[in-house]
């Protein structure tokens, strides 16, 4: 019989639901060597927190983190919550000896997300930051691809992450719009994705040059909101953070890369885009199509060259084989139930999980380096992170 892990999540909105959601259905799918039992979850206000812990299945809730980081019958504590509490919470259930699951960007500066660090490793528990793009079966099908070596050495990495639900100047202000809650704008939200992918797929980011604008500087007041969507209070709030940030990068394999993020581009609802090109040929794959990806060879017969469509559907796909038949496609909600399948795994055969929170930190360096040089105009060297 698998071992049980009790989990006690923290962030009862967008992300409270798209990791509830993994928990209840990763051990329905997968054979797990340990199962999440979902035991409870923290929220502030507590009608709210109520309701969603009966809507989803949740065994108990709370209304203080510090309550839940400390209850002897969590094994596990998943921080779904915005930036500014992760370190806090993190740290505090690391020293109460839990496991520990945080949302991305993992910290809000790179001394956070080393504090995390060292807290989970003094602690001996295992930690995963959720980067869920890396789980989509095309992306780890992409990694596959690369470590056969069927691209070559990588030369170029190019990566765009678009959306466009703050293009409203009358959408008002969330806690992903304040620097002091979401650390930055656009940068950290959809930057940090990016950061990962190009890590998972090219290798380490060693230098980096920047720029980043705000284009709309001032909001009306937060009313209410969750999730992606707000309701206008009185008056206006100043913005705090990018709506738009670009830089170019330096690999420690000697590739070169460019990266943009905005929340203000028309059209563009979760355009999240890699392309890796090879010495050998050229991979590409973007969320808006998400089971696809694209691949260009030079070891094709010269006149039938071309980049092909790979469905990454098929039970001999990474993740796939443990979902539904043959091109029944798969959502943005498998790629947490894979989190979670992964971070299960590695509970239960007590082996390190990954990306875990050196992965995390090594991201929250980069994204710190593309901020510094945003103010000094001039190219800046990544910290290590060991
Ligand atoms: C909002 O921009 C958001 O939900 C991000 O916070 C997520 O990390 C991204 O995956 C989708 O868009």
């Amino acid at each position: 019989m698998a071992k049980t892990v009790n989990v006690g999540l923290v962030g009862y909105k967008f992300m409270g639901k798209a990791h509830s959601q993994a928990f209840r259905t990763a051990a329905k799918f997968f054979d797990l060597p340990a199962e999440p039992v979902m035991k409870a979850v923290c929220g502030r206000d507590e009608a709210g927190v109520r309701e969603f812990a009966s809507r989803w299945g949740w065994e108990s809730y709370e209304t203080s983190w510090e309550k839940l980081v400390t209850r002897s019958d969590i094994d596990l504590v998943d921080i779904g919550a915005p930036g500014h509490i992760h370190r806090d919470i993190a740290v505090a259930a690391a020293k109460a000896g839990k496991h520990v699951y945080c949302e991305k960007p993992l910290a809000m500066n790179l001394a956070e997300a080393r504090e995390m660090l060292t807290a989970v490793r003094a602690a001996g528990v295992k930690h995963m930051v959720n980067f869920n793009y890396r789980k989509c079966p095309a992306v780890s099908l992409a990694k596959q691809l690369i470590k056969e070596g069927q691209i070559g050495e990588i030369r170029h990495v190019r990566c765009t992450y678009l959306q466009d639900w703050l293009v409203d100047p009358m959408f008002p202000m969330n806690w992903r719009l304040r620097a002091e809650t979401a650390g930055s704008g656009a940068h950290g939200d959809l930057g940090a994705h990016s950061v990962d992918l190009a890590h998972f797929l090219a290798g380490a980011i060693t230098e980096v040059v920047g720029d980043k604008k705000t284009f709309i500087t001032e909001r009306p007041a937060e009313g209410t909101s969750s999730g992606l969507t707000a309701v206008a209070g009185e008056g206006t709030e100043q913005v705090t953070v990018d709506d738009h940030t670009m830089f170019l990068a330096r690999f420690a394999n000697g590739a070169t890369g460019t990266f943009e993020a905005t929340r203000l581009a028309p059209g563009r609802k979760n355009f999240n885009r890699i392309e890796v090109n090879g010495s050998k040929g050229s991979l590409a794959w973007c969320f808006e199509d998400l089971n696809v990806l694209e691949f260009f060879s030079t070891a094709d017969p010269g006149s039938a060259q071309g980049f092909r469509k790979i469905i990454a559907t098929e039970g001999s796909h990474p993740y796939v084989g443990n979902w539904w038949p043959p091109g029944h496609m798969l959502g943005y909600d498998h790629g947490f139930s894979h989190a979670v399948v992964d971070l299960m795994t590695a509970i239960g055969n007590d082996a390190a999980a990954s990306p875990c929170f050196l992965a995390g930190a090594r991201c929250v360096a980069v994204l710190e380096a593309v901020e510094k040089s945003a103010d000094t105009g001039r190219w800046q060297s990544v910290e290590k992170v060991e």
